[in-house]
């Protein structure tokens, strides 16, 4: 498909080519370059155009998922604020057998904490004890991110547009409650094909994991939006991501909350 100009391009039509992108697992240049105007609200208006896509094939909505919580998310990405996106049952992620290279464009892999809400949270104000209050209980996770932009390059306005690189997510089988996790010293250790390539605690998100939950209920509640109870929340990578290809093994070794083993075929 032949790339349309700078000035055809609207919220719908982006919408239209990121879910395109997505069904035909092809990448794209990222839009800042043909729309350098695309401001972070229309960004977001792009996001739920794309989750209206979503849902109009049925899906569900099962919560959030938080981007670029992590200094070393940020530094990698050269994207310096946290964002916030749409998490759908089509993302869970099937846990019979590996998982397929080819059902991404190019996949990559990160650790998350994850948490469930059991009340419902509505910013903006949200303070970070406010919103821990608010966790029924904690969980390990893994985000498989899938960016619709070639060679994951994007600014802050296209990796918002594009669900903040919405893959897959799985969680792990060990649920606590607040009390029983320091959620800043949890610790997660990343092994590629037995090797450990990366460590990093809960603080790596934002000095305290309730600082990203706190942040998501504001930023979306400056939307109008309220976090539900029952909803998941991703709390966005603690680590840099990691490259699968067919083949890598990945573990994913959490101190208290158990470890999540990933193959890719
Ligand atoms: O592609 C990306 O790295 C953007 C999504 C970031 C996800 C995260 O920080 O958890």
């Amino acid at each position: 498909m032949s790339e349309t100009t700078q000035s055809t391009w609207t919220a719908e039509s982006v919408a239209a080519e990121l879910i395109r992108c997505e069904d035909e697992r092809v990448d794209r240049e990222s839009f800042s370059d043909d729309w350098p105007d695309l401001d972070v609200a229309t960004a977001y208006q792009i996001q739920d155009l794309t989750l209206a896509k979503r849902l109009a094939r049925g899906g569900q909505i099962v919560g959030v998922k938080l981007g670029l919580t992590s200094k070393a998310k940020q530094q990698t990405m050269s994207v310096d604020s946290p964002i916030v996106a749409w998490l759908t049952d089509g993302m869970v992620l099937p846990t019979e057998g590996p998982a397929k290279v080819s059902d991404f464009i190019h996949p990559r892999v990160e650790p998350e904490l994850v948490v469930t809400l059991k009340a419902d949270l509505r910013g903006p104000g949200v303070t970070p004890a406010q919103a821990l209050d608010a966790v029924g209980s904690v969980l390990a996770g893994v985000e498989v991110i899938d960016s619709r932009y070639r060679n994951f390059r994007f600014t802050h306005q296209d990796v918002v547009a594009d669900n903040a690189s919405s893959g897959a997510y799985v969680t792990g089988t060990v649920a606590k409650t607040v009390p029983e996790v320091d959620l800043a010293l949890e610790a997660v250790l990343v092994e590629v094909d037995g090797a450990v390539v990366d460590t990093a605690t809960g603080a790596a998100i934002m000095g305290h994991p309730a600082e990203a939950l706190a942040a998501a209920a504001n930023m979306l509640g400056a939307r109008g939006i309220t976090m539900e109870a029952g909803w998941v929340v991703l709390l966005g990578a603690m680590t840099d991501a990691v490259p699968v290809q067919a083949g890598t093994t990945l573990a994913f070794h959490y101190t208290n909350l158990g470890s999540i083993y990933l193959s890719w075929e």
